[in-house]
C-alpha cells in the first residue's frame, strides 16, 4: 500500500488522521531510527464508536479492549506502509503525545491547558501515531481557535472549579464524579470539553464518553 490510501484504510477503522510532522532537526529520542514523519491518528467522532463496539476487544471482556484495539489496527496500519506504530497508553513512562500534538500544528495548548484541536476541539484524543521511514505529505499548519474564540466558554465550565485557568484539580474533579451531580460529566462526557466553542459543532458518541469516563472513574 502507498501512504496516501493510508488516511483510507484509517478511515475503515473509523480513525483520522489529526496532524503530524516531519522530524528533521527534532529530538528523535523517542522516534525509531530513521523516522522522517510522525503521524498522528485519533477517533472521528461520529463514526468509531459504532465501528469499535463491533470489535472483538470490545466483545471479549477482557480488561482494556480500546487499548489492545488500538494496537491491533494501528500496528496493521503502519505495517501496510513500512512505518511503525507508537501508542499515548502503557506506560509510565508514556511517550510525549502532548508534546507531539503541539508540534503538529494542528492542536494547542487551550486556556484550561487540555489539548484544542482546530477540528475536534476539545475532544481532541489520539489512538496511536504512525512513525514512517520517509516524507509525508502533510497539510499546513491551521489558527489556533481560541485567538477569535470571544467568550471561551472552557474557562467556566466546570461544575465544580476543578479545570480552570491554566489548572486542572484531579482529586477535586474525581471527587465530584463520585457525587449525584457528577452524572453529567460521567454519561455525556467532561461538562468543560462538551463546552469548547469547536466542540460544539461537532458532537462526539455519548457512549464513547461514558467509556471513557468510566474507565478515569475507576
Ligand atoms: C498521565 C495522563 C493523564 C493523567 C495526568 C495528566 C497530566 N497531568 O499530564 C490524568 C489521569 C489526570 C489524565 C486525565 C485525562 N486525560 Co490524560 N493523559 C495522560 C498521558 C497518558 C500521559 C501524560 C504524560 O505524562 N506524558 C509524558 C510526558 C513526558 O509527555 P509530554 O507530552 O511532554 O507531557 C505533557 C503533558 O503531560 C502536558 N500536561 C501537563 N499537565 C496536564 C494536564 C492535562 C489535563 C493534560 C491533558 C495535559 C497535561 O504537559 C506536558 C508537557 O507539555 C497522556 C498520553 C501521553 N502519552 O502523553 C494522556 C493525554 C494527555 N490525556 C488525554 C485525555 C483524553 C485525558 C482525559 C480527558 C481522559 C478522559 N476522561 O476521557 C482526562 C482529562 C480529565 C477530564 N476532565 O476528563 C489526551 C489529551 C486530551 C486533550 N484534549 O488534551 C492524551 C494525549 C491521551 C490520548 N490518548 O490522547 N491524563
Ligand atoms: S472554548 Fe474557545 S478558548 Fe476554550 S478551548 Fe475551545 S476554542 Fe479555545
Ligand atoms: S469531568 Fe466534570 S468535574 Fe471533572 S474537570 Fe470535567 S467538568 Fe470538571
Amino acid at each position: 500500500m502507498i501512504a496516501s490510501d493510508l488516511e483510507a484504510l484509517a478511515q475503515t477503522h473509523g480513525l483520522s488522521l489529526l496532524g503530524g510532522f516531519h522530524t528533521d532537526a527534532r529530538d528523535m529520542s523517542h522516534f525509531p531510527e530513521n523516522t522522517q514523519s510522525l503521524l498522528l491518528f485519533g477517533p472521528m467522532l461520529q463514526h468509531f464508536w459504532p465501528i469499535f463496539i463491533e470489535s472483538p476487544e470490545w466483545n471479549d471482556g477482557d480488561p482494556d479492549p480500546m487499548d489492545r484495539w488500538s494496537i491491533r489496527n494501528i500496528s496493521a496500519m503502519a505495517q501496510s506502509v513500512g512505518g511503525q506504530a507508537l501508542f499515548p497508553f502503557g506506560g509510565p513512562p508514556f511517550l510525549p503525545f502532548y508534546s507531539w500534538a503541539l508540534q503538529s500544528g494542528r492542536a494547542w495548548e487551550s486556556p484550561v491547558k487540555l489539548l484544542v484541536h482546530d477540528r475536534q476541539g476539545l475532544w481532541l484524543s489520539y489512538r496511536g501515531a504512525i512513525a514512517l521511514p520517509y516524507r509525508y505529505d502533510l497539510p499546513p499548519p491551521t489558527k489556533r481557535p481560541c485567538e477569535s474564540c470571544a467568550d471561551k466558554p472552557c474557562l467556566n465550565a466546570c461544575p465544580t472549579q476543578a479545570l480552570v485557568l491554566g489548572h486542572y484539580d484531579v482529586p477535586a474533579c474525581r471527587a465530584f464524579l463520585k457525587t449525584d451531580l457528577g452524572t453529567g460529566c460521567l454519561s455525556q462526557g467532561c461538562t468543560v470539553r462538551r463546552a469548547c466553542s469547536v466542540t460544539l459543532s461537532c458532537a462526539r458518541v455519548e457512549g464513547h464518553s461514558a467509556y471513557h469516563m468510566g474507565v478515569f472513574n475507576r
